[in-house]
Order: structure tokens, then sequence, then C-alpha cells
């Protein structure tokens, strides 16, 4: 099958759960085309003979203020459609590629399959700016799937739409993702507890929360130690509390890391204090690794997480509720490894790339074969 997958090629969960899809469709046989204005971040490195990237042109003209992104993906879709002979479109991420390929659709015939992730559907999607050209855009589709059940509640309540979409989970790759001994630099002393945060730094993942935590856990636990890994906008401020509450000897800012899945594995705890998600992938990859994790009750996470089985579920905005979640299993080490035990087994039963990307190439044969 001959797949064009077009995301937002940065770090954000859209394009990394894309781009990861797309690399296991050429593993299974399949011609994947990525359409992307630059090269997917989870692909750098990666070079497969049947893993295409066609990168988009936005030309730039002294009359544009906001140059026209739809045209040139929409234009670079029909150009990969027509040459390369695609038999279908998978768009992640509706604004606004799912318009692009509608367009392209009206022009080549190719079908596409909308994959509803996250704002575009909760903030974005709803806006009175996006919303009448993005709902008929999701709604014309051939298939729409999202990657939580919230997210496909989401759809129907908020972006209004009336058709049918399919939920396919989001997947990590257990074999990297797993319990197994620690090789990092980042090395534990022997009486400390490793506690880990992956995200992006963006608001909605309310990282400050995590410091007001640590704060109370380290009153009473001292050698609770919390890693920070990953970058964005509330980097800064993060640090400035870190400082501001004397909490530098706890708490350790990584930055980028490439081997996430080493430090998972060197790690007792994983934490995520968002105030809302649909299916975090840093949540797969803890529980993969067989970590306790802790996360708010928000969005797809109790769909992921049965609250006391395989994990443990907090309120959100509510850094009390998370310190004595920590301290409760710095104190029970037993209890951290039944939670992490069944966390893996969860992703084995639910969360495989295998189960995940076999859904996804029968909706492209449904839709292909009408
Ligand atoms: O929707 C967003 O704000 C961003 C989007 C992204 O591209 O990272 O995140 C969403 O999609 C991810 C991949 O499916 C999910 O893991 C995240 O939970 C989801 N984020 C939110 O819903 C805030």
């Amino acid at each position: 099958m001959k797949i064009g997958l077009n995301c937002y090629p940065g770090v954000g969960g859209s394009g990394i759960l894309a781009t990861r899809l797309g690399i296991e469709f050429a593993k299974h046989g399949h011609d994947v085309h990525f359409i992307t204005y630059e090269r997917p971040f989870a692909v750098q490195g990666i070079d497969q003979e049947n893993v295409h990237i066609h990168l988009v042109t936005v030309l730039e003209y002294p009359l544009f203020k906001y140059p026209p992104y739809t045209v040139a993906l929409g234009s670079e879709m029909v150009r990969i459609s027509k040459n390369e002979k695609l038999d279908v479109i998978n768009v992640h991420y509706a604004i606004p590629h799912a318009t692009a390929a509608y367009l392209n659709r009206e022009i080549t015939g190719v079908p596409y399959v909308v994959t509803l992730h996250g704002s575009d559907v909760t903030i974005l999607g709803s806006d009175p700016s996006y919303h009448p050209v993005n709902n008929h855009s999701v709604e014309q589709a051939d298939a729409v799937t999202a990657v939580s059940d919230f997210m496909r509640r989401e759809a129907y309540e908020r972006l209004g739409v009336e058709r049918e979409v399919k939920v396919i989970p989001n997947f990590v790759d257990s074999d990297i993702f797993k319990p197994d001994v620690c090789d990092s630099d980042i090395v534990k002393q022997e009486n400390e507890t490793m506690i880990i945060h992956v995200s992006n730094f963006r608001p909605v993942k309310r990282v400050p929360d995590l410091i007001y935590a640590m704060k109370i856990v380290t009153k009473e636990q001292p050698n609770a130690k919390l890693l920070l890994v990953g970058d964005g906008p509330d980097r800064h401020s993060v640090e400035r509390l870190i400082d501001h509450l004397n909490l530098s000897r706890n708490i350790r800012l990584t930055g980028f890391r490439s081997d996430v899945a080493n430090l998972m594995r060197c790690s007792d705890i994983g934490l995520l204090s968002s105030e809302t998600e649909s299916a975090p992938l840093t949540l797969l990859e803890g529980m993969s690794s067989g970590l306790p994790m802790i996360a708010t009750n928000v969005g797809g996470i109790p769909e992921i997480i049965e609250n006391g089985m395989n994990g443990v579920i907090v309120p959100p905005k509510n850094p009390e509720a998370i310190a004595n979640q920590i301290i409760n299993l710095i104190k029970d080490p037993e209890l951290r490894t039944q939670l992490g035990t069944k966390a893996r087994e969860t992703i084995l039963e639910k969360y495989t790339s295998e189960k995940v990307v076999n859904e996804y190439i029968k909706v492209f044969n449904d839709v292909i074969n009408g």
C-alpha cells in the first residue's frame, strides 16, 4: 500500500506518533510518504528505503502577512498523490491538515483518513475562527479515528461531528521501553528514590505542580530525586521556582535526551501532572518500562490507568495529592513493583505497535476498497 502521512513534524505527541506509525508501516512493507514542512523529529537518523520525506514549500510574498500554508500543503499532497500514486493519506492533527487533504481528494480522488489528537478538537477545532472549515473537512473524510474515547466524545460534543469516529489508541515500542538494567550517566545513590517526568514543558503539563509537590515530599523524604526531562516554554520559570524553593539538590533538569527509555529504566516512579491529555505517549512509555506512574485524572488518562491496579490517579492542579502519592510509593517498594508489573502487562495487552498498526491498516483497506 502507498500511504501518505501528514503531521506536525516537531516534538509534539501527534507528530511523534505519526512518525513512529510511518516507520512501523514501512517495516510491514508499505511505502510511506511523509508530507510535512520539515523532516519529522522522530525519523531523524532513520533511513529506510520505503520511507520518503516530501517537504512542503511555503512561498513568501510581500503581500502575505500569513503565508497560505494550507494551499501549499494541499498542493504538495496533489503532487505526491499523482507522482507516487498514493492509495490513501492519513493526516494527524486535523487543523489544517484535514482541509488540505479534502482539497487534495477533490483534485486527485485520493481518499483521506483524519486522526484526531488533542487541541485540534478541544481548543482550536471548536473555536469559531476554525470550526466551520475544520468541521467540514473532518465530517467529509473517508474515515476518522481518535486516539482515545475521550477524544471521540470531544469530537462529538465540541466539534459537533456527527459521523462515525473510530478509537485507535496510541502505542509504544515495548522492546525499547522495557524494564531492564539501568545504563545511564545519570546514576542515583543507593538510598535515593528517582522520580521521572518527561514532557515538552508546555503550560498544559503543569510542571510547576511537580516542583511544589517535591517541596512537600522532601520534607519527609530528603532522598527523593526528581528528574525533569525535556524542554519547552515553561522551562525557565520552572528553573526559577526550583531555586526559589531551594530544591536544586533534589531536582535535576536534563533538557532533551535521546535515551529516555534508559532514564525511565533507571527511575522508580513516573509522574504526569497535565491539566488535560488525550492519550499521553510518556504515560505509555513509563508503563511499558514497568514504572508505577502517578498521573492526573484528566482526558484519556483514566482509560489507560486503573487507579491502584496498574498506576495511581490523582486530581489535577493538586500538588499535595501528588506529594502524598509519591511519599506513599517511596515507602512501599512492594506496591511500586506490583503497579509497575501490572502497568507493563497493560501495555503488552493493549498498546503494542503490532496491534495498533494493524488497526490503522484495516481502516485504510476499508477506505480504499470502499
Ligand atoms: O493537542 C495538543 O495540544 C498537542 C498534541 C500534540 O501534537 O502533541 O497532543 C495531543 O496528542 C498526543 C498524541 O496523540 C497525545 O499524546 C496528547 O495527550 C495530546 N495532548 C493533549 O491532549 C493536550
